[in-house]
């Protein structure tokens, strides 16, 4: 009997678009197309840039042993129906830089792309990652006019959103774990607030197989990590001098993703738009979120010390102070 020929049999094809393939938008369509997670959309404003990235891409799919279509595109229209999109245009920071030296350019790229993306995928939802961060993530909301809170009632279900806490958590883990000399598996930590100097470690819910750091490292080492932590992205983008970083970014927007297209409900710190929690108002911020298939499925509200509260709320307040500067000058 003649066998048809064997390839194989895709039963679900997810559509995630990125926008900006620059060195964190190319780093996630090769993470996401090599676990096998979906088609990826790879857009830029440079033409030919995307094209070469995603045949490049395709052309690692054999060695690779997926079978993920990478197109890439200076065209909305190629982005249409896609599942999730993700936004990554816009510039990095040089050395010497904070990231909110990159609100106004950054903040026209954001709104302009989220409007054209989301005009080609109503239904997306959406994951910003240009910065300053919680800023990008609240103008893309903003922009797009997106409801943040679709089924209305006790779930609330928020389809924009931002990555950094993961990233955050992932270097506060990564330096706890080289402290210690355990695995990196083993460690837990949690960074909430924004995504700059005033990010708030938590080192009372970061742990290692379950024990509390505070009970394993003492407070002044603890809080060298913590600064550490905070200067994460500074002490690479010194180090490289042209650009920054972007393998670890692109593994924790990956994560995101991989959430909502398996339906996870993971756990993850996220920046997401608070109405209420924390004492905090009409804000996005990093805070511990379900994530799954319908985006962020409910925010978490963890017990904090007065310290800890008052540093998300300094933290939040730099947020704001920086949303009403680039709502003026937008
Ligand atoms: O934790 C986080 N959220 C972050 C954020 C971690 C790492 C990087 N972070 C920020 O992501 C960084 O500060 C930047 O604002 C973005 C992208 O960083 P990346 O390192 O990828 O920058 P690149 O390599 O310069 O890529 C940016 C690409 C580049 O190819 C531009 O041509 C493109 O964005 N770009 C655009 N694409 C489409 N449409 C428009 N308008 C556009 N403008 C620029």
């Amino acid at each position: 009997m003649a066998s048809t020929p064997s390839s194989p049999i895709l039963l679900y094809s997810p559509r995630v678009t990125i926008i900006g393939a620059g060195k964190v938008g190319s780093t996630l369509a090769q993470r996401i197309a090599e676990k096998n997670l979906a088609d990826v959309v790879l857009l830029d404003v440079v033409e030919g840039i995307p094209q070469g990235l995603a045949l490049d891409l395709m052309e690692a799919r054999g060695i690779a042993l997926h079978d993920r279509k990478i197109i890439g595109t200076t065209d909305y229209t190629d982005t249409a129906g896609s599942n999730v999109v993700v936004i990554t245009a816009g510039l990095p920071r040089k050395p010497g830089m904070s990231r909110n030296d990159l609100l106004k350019t950054n903040g026209k790229i954001v709104v302009e792309v989220a409007q054209r993306a989301i005009a080609h995928s109503p239904d997306a939802l959406l994951i910003v990652v240009t910065n300053p961060l919680d800023v990008m993530t609240y103008l893309a909301w903003q922009a797009t006019q997106m409801p943040h809170d679709i089924s209305g009632g006790q779930c609330l279900r928020h389809r924009v959103m931002g990555m950094a806490g993961i990233l955050d958590s992932a270097r506060f883990q990564t330096f706890i774990a080289m402290e210690l000399g355990v695995s990196t598996s083993d460690v837990n930590a949690m960074v909430l607030g924004s995504h700059g100097d005033l990010m708030v470690p938590l080192p009372r819910y970061s742990t290692v197989s379950g024990i509390p750091i505070t009970e394993l490292i003492d407070a002044a080492t603890i809080e060298r990590l913590v600064q550490r932590t905070r200067h994460g992205g500074a002490e690479i983008v010194e180090l490289m001098q042209k650009g920054s970083a972007y393998f670890a970014p692109a593994s924790s927007i990956c994560l995101m993703v991989e959430a909502i297209l398996l339906n996870q409900s993971r756990l993850l710190p996220v920046a997401a738009y608070l109405q209420g929690e924390y004492g905090l108002q009409d804000i996005f911020i990093g805070v511990p979120c379900r994530l799954g298939c319908h985006g962020i499925e409910s925010v978490l509200e963890l017990s904090l010390t007065d310290a800890e509260l008052a540093a998300l709320h300094s933290s939040a307040q730099a947020v704001r102070k920086n949303i009403d500067r680039a709502m003026e000058m937008l």
